[in-house]
């Protein structure tokens, strides 16, 4: 693999990010980190969606202008990635000069080319999507199914872009290439979509919506958001129709584009017909994620849930993010929903972290001072009867990356995590110390630490400041890339004093933890 190319869906900035933003950038974090476990040339793209009439109403209801919105909304989103250590390459915001100037051309390519047309339109708009519905998709009060409102009369000449010119060679890529909407099952609901699908509307009347990129030789239209939006993930790259920059050579086409399931419709409709019509490459993959609910409801303002990311690491005084990117991560299988609730939070990362992996480490590495003054001998290295399930467990998570089901992968985890205490239960390297088998007793912890070099590894996407302080525990190179790890990475020698261990992750209600919190 030379290049992995991936991106998020850029985020409206009428607002402050909340957790269900988070899932989807921590996700695409961990895919990214693992993805650099297996090849030297990861690009990660992420951004903000800055134009189009929601934006310019929230501004104009604050007393501010769009971009002054715009560029507050937009930093918070940036405060927040950085808090969760999300470590992506580029983040592009839509209001960006270099953006707008490419949209602009790709526009107006697609005008003269014949694939943009005027046309008088009367249609149902709904802001919260930033589209024209159809009469049938409403529910039965006549409402938006996604946000419950009503859509508003809008009568336009608009631009239009032919869409329907390129239906049957979207429903054939779709047909032969089952991978390409991941999971699978969504496919199904995005060709039914396909089977009425219309030209749709690229542009609005700047007497209606101001808050856009200007259509090129038109001063009454504004380019609507999708083509402006989507267009984000050739533009971050440097795309240009005639002389394409050398990342675009690079990284195009995406390898994955992580999105939620609300605007997979956009996204493997919409944005293949557009690349089809500048002739380039389609994405790889479209990942569409399920949606974050918040204790079982949907979050919304209108019922208060609505939870910040940093609330809650602020709320459990949490040192870094690693217990709240690995429970978002694990919320849910591949494509459906998931849940936050603090409970769940505080029970799972207790569970999973602090009683099952951290103390594990914890305990072996207190025996190897114990009995060995943290010394390993040449005696104690050996075959390793935990190495088929390690070795195996890296194939499998491999595998469920490939297919971006990174709850399962972190199961897969949990499991070898499991496999390894139960050994240490098995084993009882304490009483083969009492009984006075060194050698064994020894082994038997090597053969632990060994295996703890692999989790440290496997964890790292979901958990990178966790991996890092179990990594240095075991001496172990933390950039070993997947394919040349083994079951043999402790080396012998003094390996670790007594000070130098330290709990990799305390308990979210432990005494330590609120101590270790307050020190701070
Ligand atoms: O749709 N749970 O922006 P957006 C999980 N600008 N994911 C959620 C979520 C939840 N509760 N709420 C939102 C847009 N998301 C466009 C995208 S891409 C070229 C343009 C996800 O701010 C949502 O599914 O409404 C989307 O993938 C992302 O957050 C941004 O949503």
């Amino acid at each position: 693999m030379e290049k992995f190319y991936l991106t998020t869906a850029i985020d409206y900035v009428n607002g402050a990010p909340h957790i269900g933003h988070a899932y989807e950038k921590i996700l695409t974090d961990i895919i990214a980190r693992h993805y650099t476990q297996r090849c030297d040339d990861v690009y990660f793209l992420t951004g903000t969606d800055e134009h189009g009439i929601k934006i310019q109403k929230t501004a104009a209801a604050k007393g501010t202008t769009p971009k002054e919105l715009c560029d507050e909304n937009a930093q918070k989103f940036k405060d927040a990635w950085k808090a969760l250590d999300i470590d992506y390459t580029k983040f592009i915001r839509t209001t960006d000069e270099e953006h707008e100037k490419i949209v602009q051309h790709i526009f107006d390519k697609l005008l003269k080319q014949g694939d943009i047309y005027k046309h008088s339109y009367e249609g149902l708009y709904c802001q919260g999507c930033e589209c024209f519905l159809n009469a049938k998709d409403l529910t039965e009060d006549g409402l938006c199914p996604d946000h419950l409102k009503k859509p508003e009369v809008v009568k336009e000449e608009n631009y239009f872009f032919k869409l329907t010119k390129y239906k049957d060679a979207i429903i054939k890529h779709i047909k032969d290439h089952p991978d390409f909407i991941v999971p699978e099952f969504r496919a199904n609901e995005v060709l039914n979509q396909l089977e009425d699908i219309q030209d749709i509307s690229v542009s609005r009347a700047k007497s209606n919506v101001q808050w856009g990129i200007d259509v090129l030789g038109d001063d009454e239209q504004s380019i609507y958001v999708w083509i402006d939006a989507l267009s984000n993930y050739i533009t971050a790259l440097g795309y240009d129709n005639e002389n394409p920059s050398e990342n675009f050579k690079k990284y195009w086409p995406a390898d994955v584009h992580v999105i939620g399931k609300d605007i997979l419709k956009f996204h493997s409709i919409y944005w293949p017909a557009f690349l089809l019509a500048l002739d380039l490459p389609l994405p790889k993959h479209i990942f569409a994620h399920g949606w974050i609910t918040i204790d079982e409801s949907k979050m919304s303002k209108s019922l208060g849930n609505v939870i910040s990311p940093t609330s809650v690491l602020e709320s459990f005084n949490l040192e870094h993010p690693d217990a709240f990117r690995y429970y978002m991560a694990t919320s849910a299988p591949c494509g459906r929903d998931g849940n936050y609730s603090d409970d769940d939070f505080k029970e799972k990362v207790n569970a999973h972290l602090a009683n099952s992996m951290g103390n594990l480490l914890n305990r072996t590495l207190s025996m190897l001072v114990k009995y060995f003054d943290g010394e390993v001998k040449a005696e104690f290295k050996g075959e390793n009867p935990l190495a088929k399930k390690a070795l195996g467990t890296i194939q499998i998570v491999k595998n469920h990356f490939d297919n971006f089901e990174i709850a399962e992968a972190g199961l897969e985890i949990t499991s070898l995590v499991d496999a390894t205490n139960k050994f240490v239960q098995d084993t009882a390297p304490w009483t083969l110390a009492k009984e006075e088998k060194m050698d064994e007793c020894g082994q038997v912890l090597v053969n632990v630490l060994d295996i703890m070099c692999i989790i440290a590894s496997l964890i790292y996407p979901y958990c990178p400041n966790i991996a890092a302080d179990m990594a240095k525990q075991l001496s172990f190179d933390l950039k070993t890339k997947l394919d040349d790890l083994t079951t043999d990475n402790i080396k012998c020698g003094k390996l670790i004093s007594k000070e130098d261990i330290k709990p990799v992750f305390l308990r979210l209600d432990s005494e330590l933890a609120d101590k270790s919190a307050k020190k701070q």
